[in-house]
């Protein structure tokens, strides 16, 4: 059996990660690919659990140790039960986040030790890391006016301005430093035109 192919969807808040999912899913499809969908932080019952806890408000804040260690708990249960079963059995896994908003929201973000995170990325995952992450980057002021228009924030989306900014460079540091995994999609651009970026990097990814 061929193992199948890991693809992540990664960006900051509201650059179309849920918007673009189904569409690659379709395409995948298109092309006779099995293929599962799942995000993190979630993707098994106690991994969702987890993401509830992480993105809920608390009278009792969440230190940046603390948030680091909840995602990778998130993150070993859902590689050891769904990722690598999947990749085993040829699926195609097409993850709504993984290991990079790790290094962007909580290294960028909270200023934790990448090499901290690099630690846990190994201890967690052994040699897992996507064959493709397509980072979705646009202006923080679109992608926030975008996901604003939802309502209630959560504890992420409460955070400042300045947050962001520092999420968005630490993905952007992260795409240069290794070109060849990561495809850059102008995500301010109107959906049709983001959609046809994605589909130049699915199909230069299948072919
Ligand atoms: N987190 C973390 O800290 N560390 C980690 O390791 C991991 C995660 C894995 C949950 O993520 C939080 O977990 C996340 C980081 C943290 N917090 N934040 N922020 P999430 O993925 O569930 O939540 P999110 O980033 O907030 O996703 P989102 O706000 O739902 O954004 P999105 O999925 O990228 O956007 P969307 O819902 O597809 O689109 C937003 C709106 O824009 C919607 O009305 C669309 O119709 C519209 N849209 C989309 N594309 C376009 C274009 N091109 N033009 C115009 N309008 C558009």
């Amino acid at each position: 059996m061929i193992r199948g192919r890991f693809i992540t969807l990664e960006g900051g808040e509201g650059v179309g990660k849920s918007t673009n999912l189904q569409f690659i899913q379709q395409l995948l499809v298109q092309k006779r690919i099995d293929v599962l969908l799942t995000r993190e932080p979630g993707g098994t019952e106690l991994a969702e659990k987890i993401r509830q806890l992480l993105l809920e408000k608390h009278s009792e804040a969440i230190t940046p140790q603390a948030e680091l260690l909840l995602v990778f708990a998130a993150r070993a249960q859902h590689v050891q039960h769904v990722i690598l079963p999947a990749l085993a059995q040829g699926k195609w896994v097409l993850s709504d986040r993984f290991t990079d908003a790790t290094y962007a929201y909580q290294g960028g973000g909270r200023n934790m030790d990448n090499q901290l995170i690099a630690w846990l990325e190994t201890a967690v995952q052994g040699e897992l890391r996507p064959d493709l992450t397509l980072l979705l980057d646009a202006p923080v002021e679109t992608g926030l006016l975008r996901a604003r228009h939802r309502g209630k924030l959560d504890r992420f989306e409460s955070e400042q301005r300045s947050f962001f900014e520092r999420v968005r460079q630490a993905y952007l540091a992260r795409a240069r430093q290794a070109p060849q995994r990561y495809t850059i999609i102008n995500a301010g651009l109107p959906l049709v035109e983001v959609q046809n970026q994605i589909s130049r990097a699915i199909d230069a990814l299948v072919s």
